[in-house]
């Protein structure tokens, strides 16, 4: 017999709708309302910034210090500290990371041991669950569930039953993650509904990781909370958070956790062994682009309120015309996503090779190849156990160029013909 040469942790986590999805977009030249990234530019003082970086100092061009940029650190803790409640420690209680994936793979190498389990609230972003599995701990989840009464048209018509969370909590429980506001549903989290986490996290002695990244956007007043803001929480809590997602500029790939000093010294450790260094001049940038925001952070000027509100008329948009040819959409109160019910397109699928695979995949391939507007399956986005429940719907991503939406917008209309 021979030898197995991989690693078991290599097994069963090669599969990824990212991959799959980005590539079947690029293939057949759609309309790409796929995966999560602006197909515009950062804006102009992001982009003069890191020409300034770059046409810089020759030390911009070199490693910087392991854990993040001394000036990004800085800044990121002047301006989370009076969010937070709490003096971040910029050199304590703050790592820099390849993007916020790399953030939320360093906590679960970091915090997840053979054994733990952790709970994962569903939907959620599809690297969790692996990530786990890598680190050794078991994924245990419970759904965001549609409430029984009546239609079901804002995401925060999503919640957490509390019995049904505690009931999956054992003494072998590390950590719960949550996201928000949720990809892909646009769920933000009310202050109640931290709190009632936050009280289980205390009384069954559990980490929270809470994955921010689309923490600027939200809409028709709902407000942001940071968990780690609540009593008690700020020692239980990593935060994970995204300058792609904040500048739009998810190509520069500059994320970061925040949490107490005693748990990003575990993070750091497996940052170290791991990629050590983050890119020293994206980092410079990134910290021009908050020492602008903390000026400006309220005004009109801000980036953080510019954004949203011009997602604002692209998330209205997009609903309206989903509703206008029967596909109902679940109004996101946050992020850049919007999931729809495909229920009422009847489609007459041609390739019968594909008859074992999910409902919402084979409509996105569907919908991709025949249409040229490619989407991805809701169904990515649950566990095995819950992903047949949640197989009617799709989610198509607004951050993307007026001429981009007006191309997708007319490919749905004709859907209906
Ligand atoms: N956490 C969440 C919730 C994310 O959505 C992302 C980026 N996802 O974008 C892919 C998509 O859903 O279309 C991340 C973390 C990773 O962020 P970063 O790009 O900073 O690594």
């Amino acid at each position: 017999m021979s030898r197995r040469l991989h690693a078991r942790r290599a097994e069963g986590v090669d599969k990824n709708v990212w991959v799959e999805f980005t590539k079947l977009a690029a293939d057949y030249k759609a309309v790409n309302l796929g995966q999560g990234f602006p197909d515009f530019s950062p804006p102009k003082f992001m982009q003069d910034a890191f020409c300034k970086a770059v046409s810089g100092r020759p030390m911009m061009h070199q490693y910087t210090r392991p854990f993040g940029h001394p000036r990004l650190v800085n800044t990121l803790s002047k301006f989370f500290s009076r969010i937070v409640g709490h003096e971040i420690d910029p050199f304590e209680d703050i790592l820099v990371t390849v993007g916020a994936y790399q953030a939320l793979f360093s906590a679960f190498q970091a915090l997840v041991d053979e054994g733990d389990e952790v709970i994962i609230v569903e939907p959620f972003f599809d690297c969790y669950q692996p990530m786990v599995k890598m680190a050794g701990g078991t994924a245990v989840y419970v759904p965001l569930r549609p409430k029984a009464d009546g239609a079901i048209l804002s995401s925060g018509d999503w919640v957490l039953n509390p019995e049904e969370l505690e009931s999956k909590i054992t003494p072998q429980t590390k950590a719960i993650v949550i996201n928000t506001p949720n990809n892909p549903l646009g769920k933000v989290y009310k202050t109640e509904e931290l709190q009632m986490i936050a009280d289980l996290c205390i009384k069954h002695d559990m980490l929270c990781i809470s994955d921010e990244v689309y923490e600027w956007l939200t809409y028709d007043g709902s407000k942001h909370v940071k968990i780690a803001s609540l009593p008690g929480m700020w020692e239980r809590t990593i935060t994970i958070g995204s300058a792609g997602k904040t500048f739009s500029a998810t190509g520069w790939k500059v994320g970061w956790a925040i949490g107490s000093g005693k748990n990003i010294k575990c993070l750091k450790a497996t940052h170290q062994m791991s990629v050590f260094d983050c890119p020293t001049a994206a980092q410079e940038a990134v910290a021009q682009g908050f020492e602008r925001e903390y000026e400006v952070l309220g005004t009109p000027e801000s980036y953080f309120k510019q954004l949203p509100a011009m997602l604002y008329h692209k998330r209205n948009k997009l609903a309206e015309c989903l509703q206008s040819v029967g596909l109902q959409p679940i109004m996101p109160e946050g992020g850049y996503f919007m999931i729809a019910d495909i229920s009422s397109v009847k489609v007459d699928f041609k390739d019968e090779s594909s008859e074992d695979e999910a409902y919402d995949f084979r409509f996105v391939k569907w919908l991709t190849k025949e249409k040229g507007l490619a989407t991805i399956p809701v169904s990515a986005f649950y566990s095995p156990e819950h992903s047949k429940q949640f197989d009617k719907y799709i989610r198509f991503c607004f951050v993307k160029e007026e001429s981009t939406m007006e191309a997708a917008e007319s490919i749905l209309r004709n859907l209906r013909q």
